[in-house]
């Protein structure tokens, strides 16, 4: 296995020993989320007696493969544990999220959660946000609108494509990848950006991870 998958895998399993009998669980979306899936599914089978939602329709069809009770939103008030991967993690454990597209369901998840575990391979620990481009989900309904609003704030917004075609959401959305640099207060961009007609959510996920669970290449973690 590739080191860096070593990484993911190790933060995936470790995030699992959270887990008790009778939690509701998020499962989050990526190839670190995957490994925790993978693991909750392991114990489900060896009597670990969870239920859980997905982040993702593509984390909802692997959590049915590994047979964990999936759960609708009309059958709780809140999660326990949510456990998801990042794309970028700082200092203050503010997060960037959505390269895998899935932003809007994994904030929806997240707040509804009581305690929000983030797997991440420890390259993904950085002192600033920013470097990676951060995703905006718009409604195609004008998002040259929507786009011409986020560059005059220069946002520097592409449309992001999979497979020669515009990408599209779960929810049937587009994503606007941007660049606003180092992003030196999270807080306020997360706020601004939503408060643009079009936009639907952000991936700046602040003040909302409890614990995170960095992966090394050597398979150890380290608990922050
Ligand atoms: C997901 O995990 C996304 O928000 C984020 O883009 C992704 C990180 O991907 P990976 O774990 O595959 O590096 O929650």
């Amino acid at each position: 296995m590739a080191n860096a998958d070593a990484a993911k895998k190790a933060a995936g399993i470790r995030a699992v020993d959270f887990i008790e009998n009778g939690m509701k669980v998020g499962l989050g979306t990526g190839s670190t989320a995957y490994w925790a899936i993978m693991e909750i599914g392991n114990r489900v089978r060896q009597g670990l007696q969870i239920s859980a939602i997905a982040t993702s329709v593509q984390s909802e069809e692997l959590a049915r493969e590994q047979q964990i009770p999936l759960l609708t939103f009309t059958a709780f008030d809140y999660l326990d544990i949510d456990i998801d991967g990042a794309d970028e993690v700082d200092e203050n454990l503010q997060l960037t999220k959505g390269g895998g597209g899935a932003l809007l369901r994994e904030k929806i998840i997240a707040s509804a959660s009581r305690k929000l575990i983030v797997v991440a391979d420890e390259h993904k620990f950085v002192p600033h946000l920013g470097a990676f481009p951060l995703p905006v989900e718009v409604t195609p309904f004008g998002w040259e609108y929507t786009f011409r609003q986020l560059t005059a704030m220069s946002g520097r917004p592409k449309l992001r494509q999979k497979d020669g075609k515009t990408f599209i959401t779960d929810n049937g959305n587009y994503i606007a990848d941007c660049n606003f640099g180092i992003i030196k207060n999270p807080k306020s961009l997360e706020t601004l950006l939503n408060a643009i007609p079009g936009v639907v959510e952000n991936g700046l996920f602040v003040d909302r991870t409890n614990i995170l669970v960095l992966g090394f290449e050597d398979g150890t973690t380290k608990i922050l």
